[in-house]
């Protein structure tokens, strides 16, 4: 961090946000690069607010029947991580307008150019980028002001986002400079551990995504044993034995991922599996990777499932979550908006 942003950091409240989109099932990838993330950073102490972010998942393509189910299901994946709604503010993006009004403002701050690098819209539009939503395009700016909103200092995510975060800071800093102020903190995003980008079992240079048509490329939160243990035996490797030591998985993209996955669920260094595992093959590796994981992923989906029985109780939560998400958001967004000369009279 340089020595202004640390300067500017500083004068606000130290503050995470974080949000994961509820586009289908949660993924081993979003549990190692972000839930797991987000409970540690719960229990250091530091206000925690973490959001699915609904507004997101509609940039594409969202059977209405299927959001709601999947709204409900990613906040009983969060809860059953160990996100406590009490310590943490968990909701749902839409039940805050801050975030879309924001998110208008920003998109007359941010620049087309800066748009036009974003190498997920181009990931996701494909070839087709013509048919793509207007909302793909801007999404980098609503996620800009999902984490504004709340003058968030701290981003925990998966080293994907690691570009969307930066532009943030881009739009926050502009917007400062624009207008003379400090309105807007530097956001740091925080990319941590060997599991940062986890990726596909098919094919080591994609990362592991829940829209993947491949059900096999990834790891659902919700997998059973056998599930598990039947993806992971099927995961793509190559013929050699794991190395002596990990600079010899330099050129192996997925046995690499494999070590990595095996060091995050164990709490382990990727040397230390490397150790553990050196001059043995992927028949004897697999299944103890497939072990770890059932272990850490059974209580956590069988969890999932409980909650899921009383959806009432988890929109209980999330709309609690949102008054309070709200009440931090409301005033930044009017703040926003007096800096930009908008006349606010109305009486509330
Ligand atoms: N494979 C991954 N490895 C590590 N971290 C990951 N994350 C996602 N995939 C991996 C992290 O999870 C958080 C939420 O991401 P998201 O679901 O909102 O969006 P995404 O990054 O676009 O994830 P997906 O699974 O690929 O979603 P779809 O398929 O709907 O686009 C972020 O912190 C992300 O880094």
């Amino acid at each position: 961090m340089s020595d202004q942003t640390e300067v500017l950091n500083a004068s606000f409240t130290p503050r995470i946000f974080s949000g994961i989109q509820p586009s289908g099932n949660l993924t081993l990838g979003n549990y190692l690069g972000a839930l797991k993330r987000f409970v540690q950073k719960q229990d250091e102490g530091i206000e925690t607010i973490y959001c699915l972010v609904d507004m997101h998942a509609i940039t594409v393509w969202q059977d209405p029947d299927a959001l709601k189910r999947q709204t409900r299901e990613a906040a009983a994946a969060f809860l059953a991580s160990g996100i406590d709604p009490v310590k943490s503010i968990l909701f749902n993006q839409s039940q805050v307008g801050a975030h879309a009004e924001l998110g208008w403002l920003l998109n007359c701050v941010a620049r087309l150019g800066w748009m036009n690098r974003m190498t997920q819209f181009k990931d996701k539009a494909g070839k087709n980028a013509e048919k793509a939503s207007l909302g793909l395009y801007a999404y980098p700016a609503l996620m800009a002001a999902d984490i504004l909103v709340y003058q968030a200092t701290m981003v925990p995510v998966g080293d994907d986002q690691k570009q969307h975060v930066e532009l943030t800071r881009d739009i926050a800093a502009k917007f400062n400079h624009d207008f003379g102020v400090d309105h807007f903190p530097a956001p740091e995003p925080l990319i941590e551990g060997a599991a940062a980008r986890v990726m596909s079992l098919r094919d080591g240079s994609k990362k592991m995504s829940k829209s993947d048509p491949a059900d096999a490329s990834r790891i659902n939160m919700t997998d059973d044993a056998d599930t598990i243990a039947k993806k992971l035996r099927k995961a793509r490797t190559d013929a050699e034995p794991l190395p002596e030591t990990i600079d010899g998985l330099a050129e192996r993209p997925e046995a690499r991922n494999l070590v990595n996955i095996y060091a995050e669920l164990a709490e382990q260094t990727p040397s230390q599996v490397v150790a553990e595992f050196a001059g043995r093959g992927f028949g004897d590796f697999k299944p103890a990777l497939a072990d770890l994981a059932v272990s850490v992923l059974a209580p956590i989906s069988g969890e999932m499932k409980r909650l899921m029985d009383d959806p009432a109780e988890i929109d209980r939560i999330l709309g609690q979550g949102a008054e309070r998400a709200d009440a931090i958001a409301r005033p930044v967004v009017e703040k926003t908006r007096d800096i930009m000369g908008m006349v606010r009279s109305r009486q509330v």
